[in-house]
């Protein structure tokens, strides 16, 4: 039997003690109890153990580009300039290296207790941008590395044709990208047939942003899709850039996300990455879609796009999870601590983020609630947390860590959350009912540092 029992549990009803889990070969949960009096049969987990989050946007190369575009090279360096530097160094990478940097960044996200992750994978052809023999050569390198450390996947091969609105062509930097439609639902086919999805792989798609497809190809996408899967999950970039905003009034008549919601059926399926620049009425239409806003916070800092209006959005109860995006960071307490600092500083006021209610929340409780609740849904698989039929992923935070030390049930997400200090507490981590972190460590973490520097030597010189 595969099982245990934790002192102390985070469950959608609350906080519980003496919790009961057990699993099946899956890895799916089939029993949630709390109070249990089988104390004596289960191993006993020894600290708080919290669900597992799904990391809802990732592009896994950019791992390997951190700290390496933080110098000015010139006074108006903005998203775009990142955007090239991010082309060349994109066209550089092999099948090989991709997986390298995928492995390395995989254990580092499940490390920080991330036991799920979205890909937005866009780099599909080699360097000249022809398609490789197998052309989905590089989304197999993602699984592969995927399944080898052992982190839940939701594969999304990005559709990408354009280098703007109304349709204009590619740039050179963009020919690894680019596709069709078909393209992406042979691609969906051919996977599933080498690679058939289970409980911890799903596939989706990603039509890249409305700067990178047409109205008419996102339509034809998503007819197809339809007939593939019609509830495959469909991820999209939208509103992080001021300059894409007024692009899209010019060529679409409306703002990015005010045309998609009008235009396309927009339901919990979808994740709307960044909607960064959204008025008041696309806020409160896109919390009543149902569908994810995938928010980045360090990403979205980084790169200079602006302020998601989270305090509107919570008022409506949009959905919301979060990505690590370029992975300039891939803490899961960082992001959150960052996104609620963000309404901070821009509302001049405290513990902005907590829900729709007037007071008596904990603002870690919200965001780490949300996040596991919005990630999972973007996710498009089981993974919505400890209850029956979804995935046994959780993590175990080491109750001797100076930041928890005498704390409860909610004060523990909050200092989770919003302290630092020293080595994170996420000691172990389990995804799928299988123990991938143990006492802060991977089984791969030795040789993939290895690789991962022979990688970063090879890339650097
Ligand atoms: C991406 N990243 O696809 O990696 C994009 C940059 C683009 C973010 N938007 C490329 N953060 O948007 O065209
Ligand atoms: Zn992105």
């Amino acid at each position: 039997m595969k099982q245990l029992i934790a002192d102390r549990a985070l469950l959608p009803e609350g906080w519980r003690s003496n919790v009961l889990l057990q699993w099946d070969d899956k890895g799916i949960l089939t029993c949630v109890k709390p109070d249990a009096e089988e104390i004596a049969l289960a191993p006993r987990v020894a600290g708080t153990v919290l669900p597992g989050i799904a990391n809802l946007h990732s592009h896994a190369f950019q791992r390997a580009m951190a700290g390496l575009t933080e110098y000015r090279s010139d006074p108006s360096d903005s998203f775009w300039s990142w955007r090239t530097l991010m082309y060349k160094f994109a066209g550089k990478l092999s099948p090989a290296d991709l997986k390298a940097i995928a492995v390395q960044l995989y254990i580092e996200m499940l490390q920080a207790g991330y036991t799920s992750v979205c890909e937005f994978h866009y780099l599909h052809h080699d360097s000249g941008g022809k398609p490789y023999a197998n052309p989905a050569e590089n989304l197999v390198c993602l699984i592969e590395a995927a399944q080898e450390v052992g982190i839940g996947l939701t594969l999304l091969p990005v559709m990408y044709q354009y280098s703007g609105f109304g349709a204009q062509p590619p740039h050179a930097g963009q020919a690894r990208f680019i596709n069709s439609p078909e393209w992406i639902i042979s691609v969906l086919q051919a996977l599933q047939a080498a690679h058939p999805q289970h409980a911890g792989l799903r596939y989706g798609v990603a039509p890249h942003s409305l700067r990178a497809v047409s109205p008419q190809s996102l339509q034809q996408l998503l007819t197809l899709l339809r007939q593939w899967d019609a509830q495959a999950p469909v991820h999209i970039h939208i509103a992080e850039q001021n300059q894409e905003v007024e692009d899209c009034i010019a060529a679409l008549g409306a703002r990015p996300v005010a045309w998609l919601l009008d235009n396309v059926e927009v339901d919990r399926r979808w994740c709307l990455v960044h909607a960064t620049h959204m008025t008041t009425a696309e806020t409160e239409k896109l919390a009543r879609s149902g569908a994810v806003a995938g928010i980045c916070p360090t990403t979205e800092a980084n790169l200079g796009d602006g302020i998601f209006n989270g305090v509107r959005y919570a008022a409506e109860q949009g959905v919301w999870g979060i990505g690590s995006d370029s992975h300039i960071s891939t803490s899961v307490s960082e992001e959150l601590r960052l996104y609620e600092y963000s309404q901070r500083l821009q509302h001049g006021q405290r513990n902005m983020l907590a829900g729709s209610g007037n007071e008596g929340a904990s603002v870690g409780g919200y965001l780490y609630r949300q996040a596991l609740r919005g990630g999972a849904a973007a996710s498009g698989r089981q993974v919505a947390g400890l209850q029956l039929g979804q995935r046994a992923d959780l993590l175990v935070l080491d109750q001797q860590h100076a930041d928890l030390n005498g704390k409860h049930g909610d004060q523990l997400l909050d200092s989770f959350v919003f302290c630092q200090h020293g080595q994170t507490p996420v000691r172990d981590v389990m995804a799928g009912g299988h123990w991938v972190i143990r006492d802060h460590r991977h089984t791969l973490q030795e040789q993939s540092a290895l690789s991962y520097a022979s990688t970063m030597k090879k890339l650097l010189n």
